[in-house]
């Protein structure tokens, strides 16, 4: 595949917390370190994320009582998953994984910092009004096919991509550069999503 000055490389929360002995480890999280190294020398442009929240936030199941991570409550903008204690602003966990190349990324997007909402997506909080500016960003440097990688494929890959294809953007996933939760079949879910959206899945083979 031949990358163009108009596609970019979204780089989806490739941190400590989600890979091998994190707090939300990923299962083989740290594996997609060397695919997405190889492929964002193909990209003139790529753009990571960064979940990065604050300790009192509402996604912590430690922070309700008699609640246990991956049980979902109710907030004022939907049902919430509850995770363990991750990503805490400024912490190890939060750093982004030491063998990730970050030095040729244009943009950082930190994301859930808002105590009361959580965001998986890098567009939208999960209320899906609150934006991350991401959008307008990308629109302004006419970048037009973002082509995401990372962790996890079933949450912030997911809406992310999602996000970005109800923008108006071209959204592609390539799967073999991330991997997933799998909470109540929530890959299948998003198999399923990205059909229907329109949002195809390459193979990394395309960008080597
Ligand atoms: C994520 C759950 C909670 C992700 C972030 O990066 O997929 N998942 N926070
Ligand atoms: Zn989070």
């Amino acid at each position: 595949m031949k990358v163009s000055k108009s596609n970019v490389l979204i780089v989806v929360d490739v941190q400590n917390d989600f890979c091998s002995g994190g707090a939300l480890a990923v299962p083989d999280g740290e594996k997609v370190v060397p695919a997405i190294n190889r492929i964002a020398e193909q990209f003139e442009n790529v753009v990571l994320t960064q979940d990065w929240h604050p300790r009192d936030h509402v996604s912590f199941a430690p922070n309700h009582e008699n609640k246990h991570p991956f049980e979902m409550i109710d907030l004022s903008y939907g049902p919430q998953v509850l995770w363990p204690v991750h990503c805490v602003q400024g912490s190890v966990g939060a750093e982004f994984h030491g063998k990730l190349e970050t030095t040729r990324a244009c943009l950082l997007v930190r994301k859930g910092m808002h105590r009361g909402i959580d965001s998986y997506s890098a567009f939208y909080e999960n209320d899906h009004t609150t934006p991350t500016g991401l959008a307008s960003y990308l629109r302004e440097r006419a970048w037009n096919t973002l082509f995401f990688v990372g962790l996890a494929f079933d949450f912030c890959v997911r809406y992310s991509a999602e996000d970005a294809r109800r923008a108006g953007f071209e959204a592609v996933v390539i799967e073999e550069a991330c991997r997933g939760i799998d909470l109540d079949g929530s890959v299948a879910a998003t198999h399923a999503s990205f059909k229907s959206l329109g949002i195809p899945i390459v193979g990394v083979e395309a960008f080597s």
